[in-house]
């Protein structure tokens, strides 16, 4: 097929779509193509979840406004369909590619998931397609991995046989849908005249501005604006640490810096989890990994994020002493488990990282998190007989936590909090012994 009988076929929405991984980015995306009217083929390697979405039920944990609706209309009305089988792809004009890419320990990306998913399209690709990637992928991978393995799989040449480009995603949890219509995205081709035709895509369903651009744009984009996200917290995590020695308080002194003119602050914190934050730096760290290239802050940023559970439990470790206790034997209750507040989603959440810790120095830990089923209870019930309470996320549930409550069912009546969520008044007032991170004792 000729490029511009695409052109023509995505216009007119008459273009067959496929999407690969339906996931929190590749199910809400099928959805809104089957919405506007494309006829929307789903592919997932996890029968449960097809099974699922061919009844109309979504797999997405947590709340998403909107989506359960559209995806009951979208199968009731047949636009969209899941299948485990590559079979049927061999009718899609256009296929977009959701399916995770992970750092591995070595801090390296792992594209296992990515490469299956093209070798197995490559094989049964209709000629002339458009393949998009929408996972977040290091700056150069389009070039050096999904060309070439595209090409040997289907035997095809790159802008002869099919076309391609990425169009990385910009989802998050709890507002799938509305950041998927409303939050700007730039298209990368990997010629101009391919991005304008993405953009004709995507034209369909979001309602911002599409900036065409060149493939290794767009891998840089989505990658740095994770990475200034990472180095932005970091910088609030060690002006924290730094407020904590001196007898500072960060929250004060973030919103006094935030007064001057160009200041943007972030929030220091228990810790940076979640799906996107933690892995792309090192995505685009990846990217420079063979040269000379000198990276400092980006390693730092993360490696300063990443030690703040652990400093979460020095400050654990502090207040038990102050009660002739030691960390082994102790009973650690804690109050959150999800990587940030109005979500179930625990990818790399930094309490994992306390609770894996805490394990390690022979505590006891109990966790409770409202949006995490196996978590869920009475709080005040299961804080009964803790030596601490410790909050790591900021999950609006707890606002109105009886703190006078819970300092009579604590054996010592320590409150350690990780986001001054409940605030120095409160707390001592409730005559707990409290810590808040970034702020020094006896301040506040
Ligand atoms: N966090 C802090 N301090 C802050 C902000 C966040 O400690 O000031 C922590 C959170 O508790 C969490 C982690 O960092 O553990 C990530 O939080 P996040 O607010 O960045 O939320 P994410 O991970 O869902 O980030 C997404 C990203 N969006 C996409 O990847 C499409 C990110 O680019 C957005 O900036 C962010 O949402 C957003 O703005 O909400």
């Amino acid at each position: 097929m000729m490029i511009s009988d695409l052109s023509n076929k995505i216009q007119h929405k008459k273009a067959n779509l496929a999407v690969i991984g339906l996931g929190y980015v590749g199910l809400p995306l099928a959805c809104e193509f089957a919405r506007v009217g494309f006829n929307v083929l789903g592919i997932d390697i996890l029968d449960e979840r097809v099974r699922r979405i061919n009844k109309g039920d979504s797999p997405i944990k947590g709340i998403e406004p909107g989506l359960e609706d559209i995806l009951a209309e979208t199968v009731s009305k047949g636009t969209l369909r899941a299948s485990l089988e590559y079979t049927d792809i061999t009718d899609r004009d256009v296929i977009l590619i959701c399916v995770e890419t992970p750092v591995g320990e070595d801090n390296m990306p792992h594209y296992d998931a990515l490469r299956s998913a093209l070798v197995s399209l490559g094989k049964l690709i209709k000629e002339g397609s458009l393949v998009i990637i929408e996972s977040t992928i290091a700056p150069g991978t389009m070039q050096h991995l999904v060309k070439p393995v595209l090409e040997e799989s289907s035997g095809l040449k790159l802008n002869e046989g099919f076309f391609l480009g990425n169009c990385p995603e910009r989802v998050m949890p709890g507002k799938l849908l509305m950041n998927l219509r409303l939050l700007n995205r730039v298209v990368g081709g990997m010629t101009t005249e391919t991005a304008e035709i993405m953009v004709k895509l995507y034209k369909h369903i979001v309602r911002a501005d599409l900036d065409p651009v060149d493939c290794v744009t767009a891998e840089l984009v989505k990658t740095v604006e994770n990475t200034y996200r990472d180095v932005q917290i970091a910088f609030a995590n060690e002006i924290a640490l730094i407020c904590e020695q001196v007898g500072g308080d960060v929250w004060k002194v973030r919103e006094l810096v935030n007064k001057s003119p160009g200041r943007q602050m972030l929030y220091a914190g228990s810790g940076v989890g979640g799906p996107c934050i933690p892995k792309d730096p090192w995505l685009l760290a990846s990217s420079v990994s063979g040269s000379q290239t000198p990276l400092s802050i980006i390693p730092a940023a993360r490696n300063i994020n990443d030690y703040m559970p652990t400093h979460m439990l020095n400050l654990i470790h502090a207040a038990l002493a102050e009660h002739n206790r030691e960390l082994a034997g102790a009973k650690i209750f804690i109050m959150g488990y999800a990587y940030m507040e109005e979500t179930g989603e625990t990818r790399n959440s930094p309490s994992q990282s306390l609770v894996y810790q805490l394990s390690d120095r022979q505590s006891q830990v109990i966790i409770h998190d409202p949006y995490v089923p196996q978590y869920q209870g009475s709080v005040l019930e299961m804080a009964r007989d803790c030596d601490a309470a410790v909050l790591m996320v900021k999950h609006q549930f707890y606002q109105n936590l009886d703190l006078k409550t819970l300092r009579q069912v604590l054996r010592s009546g320590i409150l350690v909090d990780g986001r001054s969520f409940f605030g120095v008044e409160r707390a001592n007032a409730a005559g707990l012994d409290y810590w808040v991170l970034g702020i020094a004792r006896g301040v506040g």
